[in-house]
């Protein structure tokens, strides 16, 4: 076949929807994307892609793709939108959130996200130019996905660790330096199907080839745990206490690098004390993992060297995340394996680059330094959470949707809604953010189909950009990388461009800096010394420089980490805290310690009695992200149905049929699933694919495209989040029973 081109770019949303960064090639013939295919000359991707992006062609030119702006005309719910053009469009929504501005203050607008997608910079550039400190992942119970981890990895260490797959070196694994982990832990994670936060679940194949060995601790057994040399089948909600429990064992058994510890770190004493509260044989009855596999679980661990963990976001879910993260965390200090090759890996962004501004002084010259200082005033959250004060800059979701609903302190009047489907996949409880969306006054939806959320409450709905129609950047680590259009689908524009154009509109201190979008982006990559045209041409990515604080390795030794310049880590005292100087300050215990779930076996024996499984919920799906691509046909092919996997003995005891439909119900409701028998999940759990609607039934309210039937987060809480406010969602914990259903008899 003959294409006019073939452009090269990086794959991240809209698209396969993901935290992206793999290598992409799309071929181009009479401005049509016909082909794609994986970039095999990229560092990370090395040619391969998922299902979801070589289903892009089917996303691209979905029939239902909204590609021109919308205006609701029928009552809400009632799905019927008019077309409008772009004028109308913004013209509207700048004249709706002026009014809503002069009322009742810019705060009470939410400028919502869903997770880590291309929206960190524009949002951020549009909610700080209206003048609203509330920006949030809203319904994102706890905030528990990334912050916690994130959180606690800032307050232990001063920076972010990873699983080091020599992926911040340019020769990879040939990299002579590199070695590969003697034994990698996998806690809480199933990396092939997510390849989450720019780490890529191949990455650990790759090691397994070069003969690294697996502990995996995982509730349901997965391809990994089935290729490792232990698995913990542990109970959902306490890796805190197992995280515990190996340290007790490292440290009582001197399994840890004295070298390291006493040069690196300090409060060894008091974590040492706090952690021989839990012992293996207590630990043993809290997890449901036999002592002897905790004891033995440290010991490789330990042992092994180097050895690296590599954890996924039921960490950042359960109860009291950050202190479980920070556990987690101490246990790669304590065994020396930071910063060092096939260890956990720093990770900061080549370059330092960021797509939007962190620096006091940039945030004071763009946004005005009064509207900077007093974010903190009427940001939702910052009053109850120190560390939503000061150290992440968003709202606090479970206290957001109370605030939306009582409109205590201040009323909240609008919703800006982009890369979020709040009621079909993001928000736990979602009754109460139905409720919650249907008072505000004026909701924007920016997206590319209509989903349960655009139907209920949409007032203007904006078509945006597919990855293969943007102009962007990605430097989440490294490397850094260019997005490079190949075609124009419809009127549809990229949320940059959307956000930069109304941004501008209200702060025309950023139109003076940047009169184009292309000026702002060469600001953002100045530190690399090229403009975006520039890096584009060169080849489109940029590892990290040599001898600098984003390549790797024993940059605390060299004192490439602290912003003094002098050997140590980013933290207070210029060590590794095992007793957080920052955790103390923000009114936290500055060790870490375990909490039940708030509906368990333990804090509440009345609802096991009555609800004795514990529901799992969102286990990824290599086709699905989120609440994506269920109208994408070749991918809803390979994953059909919204299913429920439960253990034989379970489904034998309720008369339940491998393939049958179930209800699955708590006091809070009840969805039906399909029954899928299967022993890879403990009897005690039933695990459940979030994110489920189906696109195929009615949009219109009541249905709102089967959301009260299949989406399990009708029976997730909000308000159970953790001391420090980011962490504790209870996606992983939720109590349930199931029974045979009745009806729905395919
Ligand atoms: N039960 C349960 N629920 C969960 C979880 C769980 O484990 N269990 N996980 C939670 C977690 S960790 C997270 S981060 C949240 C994520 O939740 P969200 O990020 O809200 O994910 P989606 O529900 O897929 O909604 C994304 C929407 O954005 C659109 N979209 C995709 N890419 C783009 C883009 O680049 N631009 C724009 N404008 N739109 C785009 C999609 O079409 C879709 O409608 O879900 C949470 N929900
Ligand atoms: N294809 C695809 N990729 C994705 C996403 C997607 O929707 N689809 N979502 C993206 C997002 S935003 C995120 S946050 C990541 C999440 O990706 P992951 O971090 O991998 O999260 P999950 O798939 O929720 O769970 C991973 C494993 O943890 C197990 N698990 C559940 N609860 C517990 C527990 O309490 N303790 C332990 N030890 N294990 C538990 C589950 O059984 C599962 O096998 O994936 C990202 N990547
Ligand atoms: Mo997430």
């Amino acid at each position: 076949m003959k294409y006019d081109k073939v452009v090269t770019t990086t794959a991240w949303s809209p698209g396969p929807g993901c935290h992206g960064g793999c290598g992409v090639k799309l071929f181009v013939r009479d401005d049509k994307v016909v082909r794609v295919e994986g970039d095999e000359n990229h560092p990370f991707s090395q040619g391969r892609a998922c299902p979801r992006l070589l289903a892009l062609t089917q996303y691209m030119y979905h029939p239902e793709r909204i590609t021109h702006p919308l205006k609701r005309v029928g009552p809400r719910g009632s799905g019927e939108f008019v077309r409008i053009s772009w004028d109308e469009a913004l013209d509207t929504i700048e004249a709706r959130l002026r009014e809503i501005k002069d009322d009742y203050g810019p705060e009470s607008v939410l400028f919502c996200q869903g997770t880590g997608r291309d929206i960190g910079g524009p949002i951020s550039f549009l909610a700080y130019s209206y003048g609203s400190p509330n920006w949030i992942q809203l319904g994102l119970a706890g905030h528990s996905c990334y912050t916690p981890r994130l959180g606690a990895m800032m307050a232990t260490q001063g920076d972010y660790a990873v699983l080091d797959a020599a992926q911040f070196s340019p020769q990879r694994y040939d990299d002579p330096e590199y070695r590969v982990p003697e034994v990698i832990v996998i806690w809480a994670q199933n990396p092939a199907p997510g390849c989450p936060d720019g780490f890529f679940g191949h990455w650990i194949v790759d090691c397994m080839k070069r003969g690294s060995k697996l502990i995996v601790i995982d509730p349901r057994w997965t391809w990994f745990s089935a290729k490792a040399e232990m698995f913990l089948q542990i109970r959902p909600g306490t890796d805190g206490a197992l995280a515990l429990a190996m340290i007790n064992v490292i440290i009582s058994e001197k399994l840890y690098d004295e070298k390291f510890v006493s040069e690196w770190t300090v409060g060894l004493d008091e974590l040492r004390e706090r952690a021989a509260e839990y012992t293996p044989r207590r630990v043993a009855e809290i997890t449901w993992i036999p002592e002897a596999d905790i004891i033995a679980a440290a010991r490789m661990y330990a042992k092994a060297k180097p050895a690296a963990i590599h954890w996924g976001v039921p960490v950042d879910k359960s109860p009291e995340g950050t202190t479980v993260a920070q556990a987690i965390n101490h246990l790669w200090c304590l065994t020396g394996n930071l910063d060092v090759p096939g260890g956990n890996v720093i990770a900061r962004p080549a370059y330092g680059v960021t797509t939007y501004p962190f620096s006091t002084q940039e945030m004071h010259a763009l946004y005005g330094e009064d509207f900077v200082n007093r974010l903190n005033e009427k940001r939702i959250g910052a009053k109850e959470y120190a560390m939503v004060r000061n150290f992440r800059g968003w709202a606090q979701p479970d206290v957001a949707v109370e605030q939306m609903i009582s409109g205590e302190p201040y009323p909240i009047k609008a919703c800006w809604i982009q890369t979020s489907n709040v009621l079909g996949g993001q928000a736990a409880d979602t009754r109460l953010h139905h409720e919650a969306l249907k008072k505000m006054d004026f909701v924007v939806v920016a997206d590319l189909f209509h989903n349960p959320t655009t139907m209920a409450v949409a007032d203007i709905v904006l078509p945006v950009a597919s990855l293969a129609e943007k102009e962007s950047f990605r430097s989440w680590w490294a490397p850094l990388q260019v997005i490079t259009p190949a075609v124009q689908v419809g009127e549809c524009r990229s949320d940059w461009e959307i956000n930069f154009e109304l941004a501008k509109r209200f702060n025309p201190e950023l139109g003076k800096r940047f009169p184009t979008l292309k000026d702002l982006f060469d600001d953002r990559l100045k530190p690399t010394g090229m403009s975006y045209d520039e890096l584009r041409d060169a080849g489109g990515w940029m590892m990290p420089p040599e001898n600098s604080a984003s390549r790797p390795y024993r940059r605390h030794e060299r004192g490439l980490l602290r912003p003094d310049g002098k050997p140590g880590f980013r933290t207070p005292s210029g060590k590794i805290e095992f007793a957080s100087q920052s955790y103390a300050q923000w009114g936290l215990d500055p060790l870490p310690y375990f909490s039940e779930p708030p509906e368990s076996e333990v804090r509440t024996p009345e609802l096991l009695a009555k609800y004795p499984l514990v529901m799992v919920s969102g286990r990824r799906s290599s086709v699905f992200f989120h609440s994506e691509h269920r109208n994408i046909p070749w991918l809803r092919e390979c994953d059909p149905d919204p299913i429920v996997e439960i253990h034989p003995s379970v489904a034998k005891a309720n008369g339940i049929e491998d393939g049958a439909w179930v209800t699955i119900e708590n006091d809070r409701g009840a969805i039906r699933r399909k029954a899928k028998v299967t022993p890879i999940v403990h009897p005690r759990i039933v695990s459940v694919p979030h994110g489920w609607w189906l696109p195929e039934t009615e949009g219109r309210e009541p249905n709102l495209f089967g959301i009260w039937d299949v989406n399990c987060n009708v029976l997730v809480p909000m308000g159970t989040q953790s001391k420090s406010g980011y962490g504790g969602g209870a996606y992983k914990t939720t109590l349930v029973r199931v029974r045979a259903a009745e009806g729905r008899g395919e």
